[in-house]
């Protein structure tokens, strides 16, 4: 869904910066006083600037809450799970869940930077974070769904990598507890 979201938004920008190169290019063989034309600019990038800070806010203050960041309230009951990320791989202490299992990733690395993410069958991105040595970051995570998941580093480390990848399984929840 995001990834669609922020291919359309792509797109529209791209076409308003093309709209308004080709708007440039069409008018320029016209001459004309300079000074209306920057004060005309002045007002525009006035009302504007107040609209792009008003519109960023709102998408801010709207956005922030669902990022995954935060401690989840459970998060002394999740499933502690150590995460070190070395070149080429990664090695995970557990990777069998269960669905409404809350999991807290604990993720490092043995060696440089990388990242770790966590990508459902769609291979849509479902929480990452980057892995980095002498330094632990924690993803508070809940699978919401039975299957396979892949666990792949998002910060290019060296040769290997595009092998860097960790196989999750989730299954469906246990009997008498809801889900
Ligand atoms: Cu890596």
């Amino acid at each position: 869904m995001y990834q669609q979201a922020a291919w359309i938004i792509s797109i529209i920008l791209i076409l308003f910066v093309i709209f308004v190169f080709l708007y440039v290019v069409a008018h320029s063989g016209r001459r004309t006083d300079y000074e209306p034309i920057q004060r005309k600019g002045y007002r525009i990038r006035n009302v504007w600037f107040l609209a792009v800070i008003a519109a960023m806010g709102l998408a801010t203050f709207y956005t922030l809450r669902d990022l995954p960041f935060e401690k989840p309230a459970h998060a002394a009951d999740s499933t502690v799970v150590q995460v070190k990320a070395r070149q080429f791989g990664f090695v995970l202490s557990q990777n069998e869940f269960r669905v409404g299992e809350p999991i807290a990733f604990q993720v490092t690395s043995e060696d440089v930077n990388h990242g770790v993410g966590i990508y459902d069958e769609r291979m849509e991105l479902l929480a990452q974070t980057q892995a980095m040595p002498k330094y632990t970051n924690t993803i508070y995570y809940t699978f919401d769904k039975p299957g396979t998941y892949q666990v792949l580093c998002l910060e290019y480390c060296g040769i290997g990598h595009h092998v860097m990848v960790a196989t999750i399984t989730v299954a469906p929840a246990e009997e008498g507890k809801g889900n």
